[in-house]
């Protein structure tokens, strides 16, 4: 308040008032200015980078404006908001989308080509910023674009690192790891020096009477961490709003370093805390559904969580609100586990600080949060050993306790005769070394718990969570089936099928209500508007097949079937299963005559995407693509008939060329596995068909699309369990085709034998968990059937036509009012007072 100008000055400031450009003349006035002024550069010196830098510090501005005015509307309205707290956000580039978001690309690329740039060349200057590992970093991105495209009040809270996912290169056909350092220059931030908090760490708790004679924690010692916000503004698509995501930063307290310590000579032990603190924000950990339990990586959570809630808490004090109105005002979103703490910080800061009682912070505590989960993998399952939570957080350890004790007072009265249900469901595992079970934390702390995909919250509520169900009722329990936002991913991504469908439907709308695609079903039988739709397609292969070339040095055959898979690389995702089919039909092609092989059909297999730097299996998968791609890229028996490519560094620009350009996408993980997927829906929207498992959103994408527009193949999760029984306990035979896929491997055709007899053992001798052999006929055969489909062009483009007209309901539009509606209980803000 103190901060504001008094009333006979603001004439003066609305007469100065700031206004964004509009034109192509204003545009490129701002560029020049940018280049000469934020860049001190010249039209001598100015580059494609600088040019870039310029139009993102114009865009930027633009968006600053609108940010700006978001933020006071809805500090002004003081209606309840969503914080949607997440470890990861997968963004990409910010250009495009910025642009596109307040529909000024064409404004851009006319401003742009008048000053001697071409606007895809600027716009392939951005490093993407990859503040995540694969689906759930990426949901969060495509939350964040709804949220402001639906004009919802909602911030977004993550950490800063300085390092993202680490950039992949392949040598010699194995993965390795380089860090990714983006920030040397980002102007999608803004550094925030004045907004800081304070994080305490290790210390003890004493407890002390209060005034009242009553005695309370105090939690006193240890080190303070300072959490310094960066924000980013996120654009909604056609519409002023325009929502933050604030990034936390860590550094030492008490300035750059110690100046006593320094000038005492203990220059060693001074830069060492810093450093010490900055570590906290510095690195992405890159693995994928899996846990490893590294102290740094619960610093992280707790860094992140207490600035973040800290701030969240200052913001509603403001509202001089009482504490019962929290969740009135305010709704958390938990996205997996990773931000659990934030429910008993929250419950630490209500009776620590504010002095409420337990039941009264308890009640505001549940009201306020609900949880995602992603995975029902055991190996995923966040646990913490219960020495290393007291130790860097005392008083939460503490908290904890008490919340599980209450808790296990309620379940042993609900259940006076079942102690084993206690030992089930408790916050703390009695094993040795004791842990705290993140998940049953998050349910107990939580109103609503929700699955991403049918299939994945019917299974949360019959195996993980199913004593849960029991105690809470059904309806903690809920489905929000993940969705992707159309605007980059069909509109960016694929401008010529955008505009065509534009065309046709009359207007952009589509892009706001994705359900209004169903109207392109009318068309399928429009031959001119199918010959479109089949040269987009293939334009868009054509744009992939030149990648390609420049990036492996293979040439492929636009006119062949694309067949892709790019997700990280996972056992359960069987990329594994991809390639050994990929053998085996090399192996046909080899066994027949040369007459016979011209009637095949030519193919080009895909693959994309990272292994955890430790997981070792996963490496060796990747390595098996490469090895198989250089020896049948290379046979001249084979020729155009089969091409194997494995594209380097997979990630968010790079799923912007490769989604559009294929005609078949592998979703194929073992059924139950796969929580949802969302790939699968990026590729059907931009009309490609897909070859999948009954899993995750596959199985709802067939409801919508119909079963004669999708590839399914497999067993199927409810019958998973007794076949891995059957695989362990009785008699395990091997696939017939698959065992002469093995043979050829071993016998070397594919060089390093030893390195993938692992990839063979794990099928043959260890059980097969993941069913690869069990899925295999079915997975050859289907991919004949693919075959079949795809010569039948005109067949072929119904299909796709037909599938994208029945993909409205996979717009991340749906699952953010779904969520507002049975999750957070809040609603848009009108656009404008
Ligand atoms: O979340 C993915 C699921 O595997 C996928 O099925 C789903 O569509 C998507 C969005 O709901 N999960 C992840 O991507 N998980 C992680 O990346 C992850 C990262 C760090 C962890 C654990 C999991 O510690």
């Amino acid at each position: 308040v103190e901060a504001s100008i008094p009333e006979p000055q603001r004439e003066a400031w609305k007469r100065s008032q700031t206004s964004a450009f509009k034109s192509s003349d204003e545009f490129e006035k701002e560029v020049v200015r940018h280049v000469e002024t934020s860049l001190a550069r010249s039209m001598f010196n100015c580059d494609e980078k600088a040019a870039y830098s310029a139009t993102s510090l114009a865009f930027r501005d633009h968006l600053i404006l609108d940010w700006n005015k978001t933020q006071q509307r809805q500090t002004y309205r003081d209606s309840k908001r969503v914080y949607y707290l997440s470890l990861e956000f997968l963004m990409g580039r910010a250009l495009d989308n910025a642009m596109l978001n307040v529909g000024l690309k064409d404004t851009a690329k006319a401003g742009l080509a008048d000053l001697g740039f071409r606007i895809e060349d600027i716009i392939g200057q951005e490093h993407d910023a990859a503040l995540g590992n694969g689906g759930l970093g990426r949901l969060a991105a495509c939350f964040l674009d709804s949220l402001a495209s639906l004009d919802f009040p909602a911030w977004g809270y993550g950490l800063r690192y300085r390092y993202g996912i680490f950039k992949q290169e392949i040598i010699d056909g194995y993965q390795v790891e380089v860090p990714d350092y983006w920030l040397d220059f980002n102007p999608w931030e803004f550094p925030r020096h004045d907004v800081t908090v304070d994080v305490q760490f290790f210390g003890s708790v004493k407890k002390v009477p209060n005034e009242q004679g009553k005695s309370v924690a105090v939690w006193e010692g240890g080190e303070i961490v300072v959490a310094v916000a960066y924000d980013v503004p996120i654009p909604g698509y056609d519409t002023p709003t325009t929502n933050n995501l604030r990034l936390w930063s860590s550094k030492a307290s008490g300035g750059e370093f110690d100046f006593q310590k320094f000038n005492s000579g203990d220059y060693e032990s001074s830069v060492a805390e810093q450093q010490r603190a900055e570590t906290i924000s510095n690195v992405l950990y890159p693995n994928d559904n899996l846990e490893r339990g590294k102290e740094l990586r619960l610093k992280q959570q707790y860094f992140w969580v207490a600035a973040s809630l800290y701030d969240i808490v200052r913001r509603f004090k403001k509202s001089k609100r009482a504490w019962r109105e929290f969740p009135e005002q305010v709704a958390i979103q938990l996205n997996d586990t990773h931000p659990t703490l934030a429910i008993v910080e929250l419950q630490r800061i209500l009776i620590d600080i504010e002095g409420l009682d337990w039941d009264l912070a308890w009640e505001i505590v549940t009201g306020t949060f609900g949880y995602t989960n992603h995975t029902v993998l055991p190996e995923a399952l966040e646990k913490w050993p219960v020495g290393l939570v007291q130790h860097l957080l005392p008083r939460h350890l503490q908290i904890i306790y008490d919340i599980n004790l209450f808790f296990l007072q309620s379940v042993e009265k609900q259940f006076p005769d079942d102690r084993d249900i206690l030992t089930r469901v408790s916050i703390i595992e009695e094993s040795q070394p004791k842990m705290v079970r993140m998940a049953h934390l998050a349910i107990v702390g939580s109103h609503k718990v929700n699955g991403v995909a049918e299939l994945h919250s019917d299974l949360i509520k019959t195996t993980i969570f199913k004593d849960f169900v029991e105690i809470y009722g059904p309806d903690r329990f809920t489905n929000v089936t993940n969705g992707i936002t159309p605007r980059r991913w069909l509109h960016q991504a694929n401008p010529r099928l955008s505009e065509l469908i534009a065309s046709k439907l009359g207007s952009h709308e589509f892009l706001k209500d994705l359900s209004q695609l169903n109207k392109l079903e009318l068309l399928v039988q429009d031959k001119e508007f199918k010959k479109e739709w089949a040269e987009i397609k293939f334009a868009n292969k054509v744009r992939l097949a030149k990648y390609i070339k420049e990036t492996t040095g293979v040439n492929v055959n636009p006119s062949a079937l694309f067949d892709v898979q790019v997700k990280r690389i996972h056992e359960y995702k069987r990329q594994q299963l991809n390639i050994f089919g990929v053998i085996h039909r090399y192996l046909t092609l080899k066994a027949m005559t040369p007459a016979e092989r011209k009637k095949q059909l030519p193919r080009v297999s895909i693959f994309g995407g990272k292994a955890a730097p430790g997981y070792w299996m996963a490496k060796q998968i990747i390595h098996l693509i490469n090895a198989v791609g250089s020896v049948v890229n290379n046979d001249e028996d084979i020729g155009d008939l089969l091409k194997v490519i494995f594209l380097e560094d997979y990630n968010v620009s790079k799923a912007e060329i490769i989604c559009p350009a294929s005609d078949i996408s592998e979703h194929i993980s073992t059924a139950g596995t796969e929580a949802s997927g969302t790939s699968n829906m990026k590729f059907v929207l931009n009309g490609g068909l897909i070859i999948g498992t009954c899993d995750g959103a596959n199985i709802e994408i067939t409801r919508e699309v119909g079963e004669n527009n999708i590839f399914l193949f497999g067993n199927l999760a409810e019958d998973v369990e007794d076949l891995r029984h059957a695989h362990t306990y009785g008699s395990h035979t091997i696939d017939p085709d698959l065992a002469k896929v093995f043979e050829e491997i071993q016998k070397g055709t594919f060089g390093s034998v030893h390195d993938f007899s692992a990839m063979i053992a794990a099928v043959k001798d260890h059980g097969d968990y993941y069913l690869v052999s069990d899925d295999f006929h079915s997975y050859i055969e289907t991919h004949t059937l693919v075959d079949e489909a795809y010569r039948n062009q005109e067949e072929w483009v119904v299909k796709s036509i037909t599938a994208v007209a029945r993909m409205g309901f996979f717009s991340s539009d749906r699952c953010i009012y779904e969520y507002a509606d049975g999750i957070w209980n809040v609603e848009p803000l009108p656009r404008r007072d």
